[in-house]
């Protein structure tokens, strides 16, 4: 059995906003990503996406120095001490598979699908804390125009880098790797879910996973796939990762659910990082309201 929980629902804030860095930022950036500074300036006028939440949000230092990645150790600690050994330059994800249009796509590529937005969203792990992120990304279902799923393309398997020069985890073969995890076309084509390059108005840290993730907010983060290489579009959906890990513990649609409880601990509630007070989970995260309608008819203690 599973489970899934969530934090909270809330109105999204239409006022535009700039995000945090001046120009000069910006094309540093765009240098990092080896993007052209025209390309970055076109991102220059992202804005806050209403599908944000007006929750507080972590510090940058939470969000940055307590992560799960596995590729590079067990500990909360981990990424943050040793995701400096990823290489991103040069990075390419190829999208396969059931597509009119195979592609491989560039850094620069992939930022030229859509303006990127700042989409502030509620991560919940199943460990059972969770964070309020700024991400700066862009919505999946851009880079799915561009490919064209064909009618067989009903499920999306992503694929984490798996380089065990670079990933310490992946040389102790702490999961099966390559990191795998998987979407419904649906549900990846769904407005929430986003292709994230950045956070707090800068590049992906390494250990958020660089250059570019997965955020599926009404998922539990495990489904969050971080430095992605490819996006394979297959008929029938496949065992992630985590479900080969722990077929009874992970589920492959991991909705965050307060009902359903991991076979070793409630889902109820949730620690904010950074709070002392637990906080009820809400179902789908908070965002039941844009998503529940896809599970309709659906056995969520049954599909966790
Ligand atoms: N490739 C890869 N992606 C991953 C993981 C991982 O171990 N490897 N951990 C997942 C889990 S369990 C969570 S909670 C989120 C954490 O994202 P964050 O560290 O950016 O907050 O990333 C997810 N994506
Ligand atoms: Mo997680």
């Amino acid at each position: 059995m599973l489970i899934r929980s969530a934090c909270s629902v809330s109105e999204s804030e239409v006022t535009p906003h700039e995000v945090y860095l001046n120009r000069r930022q910006w094309m540093a950036v765009g240098a990092a990503l080896g993007v052209s500074g025209s390309t970055w300036a076109a991102t220059l006028a992202a804005q806050r996406s209403p599908l944000s939440t007006t929750e507080t949000m972590n510090t940058r230092t939470e969000v940055t120095s307590y992560n799960n990645f596995y590729e590079f150790g067990y500990d909360k600690t981990d990424p943050a001490a040793h995701a400096h050994t990823l290489k991103t330059d040069g990075w390419r994800v190829e999208v396969m598979g059931h597509v009119e249009k195979p592609m491989v796509f560039s850094m620069a590529d992939l930022l030229k699908l859509a303006p990127l937005e700042e989409r502030i969203y509620r991560l919940r792990c199943v460990e059972g804390w969770s964070m309020v992120i700024p991400w700066i990304g862009f919505p999946l279902s851009a880079l799915l125009k561009k490919v064209q799923p064909t009618s067989q393309g009903k499920f999306l398997e992503f694929s984490s880098l798996a380089d065990e020069t670079m990933m310490p985890g992946v040389r102790r073969g702490l999961l099966d790797w390559p990191y795998r995890e998987g979407l419904r076309i649906d549900e990846a084509m769904h407005p929430l879910t986003i292709l994230a390059v950045g956070l707090y108005g800068s590049t992906l840290p390494n250990q958020n996973g660089a250059p570019v993730r997965l955020v599926v907010p009404w998922k539990y983060g495990f489904k969050s796939a971080k430095s992605i290489v490819r996006i394979e579009l297959i008929e029938k959906a496949r065992q992630t990762s985590w479900m080969k890990a722990g077929p009874n513990e992970y589920g492959y649609f991991a909705n965050v659910n307060p009902d359903v409880p991991h076979p070793r601990w409630s889902q109820a509630s949730e620690r904010r990082i950074g709070e002392l007070l637990k906080r009820k989970t809400l179902p789908f995260n908070g965002y039941a309201e844009q998503v529940a309608g896809l599970y309709r008819g659906l056995d969520l203690k049954r599909f966790f």
